[in-house]
């Protein structure tokens, strides 16, 4: 496929979507796997691994030719970013998929070239898709175009926050928390980045894998909120940033707080 038919493309991610959930649905009340991986806050459940198998399988009968880079690793081992290359993160969440059986979503980048073309990410309690990107000109929740949100300062709305960045006060967070209107932590990088796509957060700062953001950066960016590193600067797709999404104004304000401490 050299040039996909974006539009029929983003069809089929989605119709792979919901069959994906109706799976996680099923085994979602049965009794879950939990392995830890780093640590016992770190972990991975049969479910995870399960639709990270199912969503690779429907991708490579989309899209044969294509690098996948899946956080569970049933993927290629992806060390560029040319051509197209989807990135996966089966249940983005799994602490809260384990503890609460909510707040969790699935979600899916496709790039081209190291260029954002689509992202999906899945709400899968609410049943809620956010899909969209430069390949098709805008981003919808199900059937609604969505709005860009308003371009709020720091000051005038809330940041969302991973709860250990604020607890150790890396990068400044305590500092940004202040100067917001208060901090919000929801424990699922997809979850935190709808709320900045709808305007209930002005921003989020996490330490994030690629399967973390992949899909998010692709949908804030087409509705002008900025995602870059703590520091400003682009994300490297192949590795771990710490990651600053914000509005433009609250990007502003943040990259100041940062550059005001020489100690940096
Ligand atoms: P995950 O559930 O797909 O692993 C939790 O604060 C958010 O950060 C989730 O989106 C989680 O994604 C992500 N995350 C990234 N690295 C993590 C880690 N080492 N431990 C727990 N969550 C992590
Ligand atoms: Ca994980
Ligand atoms: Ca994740
Ligand atoms: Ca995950």
């Amino acid at each position: 496929m050299a040039q996909p038919d974006w539009q029929q493309l983003s069809t089929d991610v989605i119709s792979l979507l919901k069959e994906g959930r109706r799976q996680v649905l099923a085994k979602m009340h049965q009794t879950l796997t939990v392995d830890e991986k780093t640590s016992r806050k770190d972990l991975v459940t049969n479910v995870d691994k399960g639709n990270e198998q199912f969503l690779i399988g429907g991708i490579r009968a989309l899209d044969p030719d294509a690098q996948v880079l899946g956080e569970e690793g049933f993927g290629d081992t992806v060390t560029s970013l040319t051509g197209r290359v989807w990135i996966v993160d089966p249940i983005d969440g799994t602490m809260n998929f384990v503890k609460q059986r909510d707040h969790f979503a699935m979600m899916i980048g496709i790039y081209q070239d190291g260029v954002g073309q689509l992202g999906f990410i899945y709400d899968v309690m609410n049943d809620v898709v956010y899909a969209g990107g430069p390949a098709v000109g805008g981003v919808w929740a199900n059937d609604r175009q969505l709005n860009a949100p308003a371009n709020l300062a720091l000051a005038d709305g809330l940041m969302g926050m991973s709860a250990p960045l604020a607890l150790h006060d890396v990068a400044h967070t305590q500092a940004i928390v202040e100067a917001s209107s208060g901090m919000r932590v929801y424990g699922s990088a997809g979850i935190e980045i709808i709320h900045v796509l709808l305007g209930k957060t002005l921003g989020y700062i996490s330490q994030l894998k690629p399967w973390d953001i992949a899909a998010g950066q692709i949908l804030l960016n087409t509705l002008g909120v900025r995602v870059s590193t703590i520091d400003g600067q682009p994300l490297d797709m192949l590795s771990s940033n710490l990651v600053l999404v914000a509005t433009e104004q609250a990007q502003r304000d943040i990259l100041r707080i940062e550059e005001d401490d020489v100690s940096l």
